[in-house]
């Protein structure tokens, strides 16, 4: 029997006092259905502490970022609202344990989704796409894990920024996706690496959700997934992501 809330309270517990953990896979073997019910056992922590479910995030829906963790699978994980990082709640380096920016696109969802949705029908649930900058940040030494391991980990969700909220396009293939530390450019993708279209990874988010239990109502957010690998943020860093078209989200980190 695997101890869900115990490894789920651990993870908490690493995250909070920044203190690296080892991996469970290496000591056991579990699936992915644990996995998932380890992650929700770990938002259920959030929540504790008084914190509120404000969307999803998929993971791994670029070659480049399955290449970067050596990971093959789509994942999902969850976005809770102390997660947004903002002008007024810049990120906190030391609250991180090794921190990493990627660039990535939001939708928000215009109504509630019960149920998986194919790419043509998933554009009339959302009212708005945003440039955004995820922040990743494993809860496991050296940023190592297995699939299991991520999920259970909440897909090293950390912390995400966007930028402004624009009209829904037909299209958003094609974008140039550029992240940049202190004017610095550290990553260049376009948009066609998520999944070939971003759209994709919003129907592929609809149907992992519905498979894993994970809530989709009106006004929450969508993380598409990275479309370049991610890259170690140090102190005293201006984080920014450019979407051709989308304008910029951007971050400081104190
Ligand atoms: C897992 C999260 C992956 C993405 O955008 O592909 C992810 C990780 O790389 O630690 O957020
Ligand atoms: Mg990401």
């Amino acid at each position: 029997m695997i101890p869900h809330n115990q490894w789920a309270k651990a993870l908490h517990q690493s995250a909070r006092a920044q203190q690296p953990r080892n991996q469970f896979s290496t000591q056991h073997t579990y699936t992915l259905d644990d996995a998932y019910r380890i992650q929700h056992a770990l938002i259920q922590e959030r929540i504790g502490e008084g914190h509120t479910i404000v969307g999803v995030k998929m993971g791994f829906t670029s070659v480049a970022k399955m290449k970067q963790m050596g990971v093959e699978d789509m994942i999902i994980g969850q976005l809770t609202d102390d997660m947004q990082i903002t002008s007024k709640t810049p990120l906190v380096r030391s609250q991180c344990i090794h921190p990493r920016a990627e660039p990535e696109i939001a939708f928000r969802l215009s109504q509630d989704i019960t149920s998986p949705l194919s790419v043509e029908d998933v554009l009339t649930f959302v009212d708005g796409v945003a440039s955004a900058i995820e922040v990743i940040d494993s809860r496991y030494e050296n940023f190592k894990f297995s699939l299991e391991d991520v999920v259970a980990d909440n897909c090293s969700s950390c912390g995400f920024a966007l930028g402004p909220w624009c009209e829904v396009p037909l299209g958003l293939n094609g974008l140039d996706m550029v992240q940049s530390f202190d004017n610095r450019l550290v990553a260049e993708g376009t948009s066609d690496a998520i999944l070939d279209n971003p759209f994709e990874a919003l129907a592929a988010a609809t149907r992992l959700a519905h498979q894993y239990g994970l809530p989709l109502k009106k006004g929450m957010i969508v993380l598409a997934g990275a479309a370049t690998a991610a890259h170690f943020i140090d102190a005293s860093e201006n984080v920014e992501v450019t979407v051709d078209g989308l304008g910029s989200a951007h971050f400081e980190v104190v």
